[in-house]
């Protein structure tokens, strides 16, 4: 009888183990899928889409100062009122359309933070800027600095008066001719890197 209760204790204890272990693999799947997945349209929980949400974001890489950017550090710089300012996709399709919004220069955050250069023929530098689900797109330092792209590239928080969606803050160029590419939305960090 002793015996018996033994191997079903053990029975239940190992079962319970198989079951764990598959939960694990389940979630490390799903995550994989998200981070992979660049091309589809995921259809996140709100659950999942709050997870994405940065109150911060970083600007770090080749700078003198890294930042630690929030919505009220933004507010207090230059801010910049931006009108007629649309999200058109690669496809053609309109996906946002806004009448005004708020933001602050690219430029402006990028000589907060002041980029390592040694010297004025060391300008061959890139600028990420990455979101939480690793969506990124990227910037030159000419085009910042030596371009009229540079006037108008800029980290958004507030659209028609409110606070952005998806995530605080969201990055854009309004001259791109399909501004999707470079409208990252959950925006995380921006990056500078020199060209090696
Ligand atoms: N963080 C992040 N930003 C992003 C994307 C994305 O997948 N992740 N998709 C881009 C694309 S392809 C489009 S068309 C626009 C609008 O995306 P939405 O249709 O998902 O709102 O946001 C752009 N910015
Ligand atoms: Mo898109």
């Amino acid at each position: 009888m002793k015996t018996k209760n033994y191997i079903l204790i053990l029975l239940i204890a190992f079962s319970c183990t198989i079951c764990n272990s598959s939960k694990k693999e389940e979630t490390s799947v799903t995550e994989k899928t998200l981070q992979n997945d660049n091309d589809k349209h995921r259809i996140l929980s709100p659950a999942d889409s709050l997870k994405m949400v940065n109150h911060e974001i970083e600007v770090k890489g080749d700078v003198e100062f890294p930042l630690q950017l929030t919505v009220d550090s933004l507010r207090k710089m230059k801010v910049v009122t931006i009108d007629d300012f649309k999200v058109v996709c690669q496809s053609g399709e309109i996906k946002k359309d806004d009448k005004v919004c708020k933001g602050v220069l690219l430029k402006d955050i990028l000589e907060k933070a002041k980029i390592r250069q040694t010297g004025h023929k060391d300008r061959n530098f890139y600028i990420v800027a990455r979101a939480s689900d690793d969506y990124k797109a990227t910037f030159s330092w000419a085009e910042i600095f030596n371009n009229p792209t540079g006037e108008n590239t800029f980290t958004l928080f507030e659209e028609n008066g409110k606070p952005v969606k998806n995530g605080e803050m969201i990055a854009i160029c309004k001259n791109d001719i399909k501004t999707s590419p470079r409208h990252v939305y959950w925006l995380k960090s921006i990056e500078v890197y020199k060209v090696k």
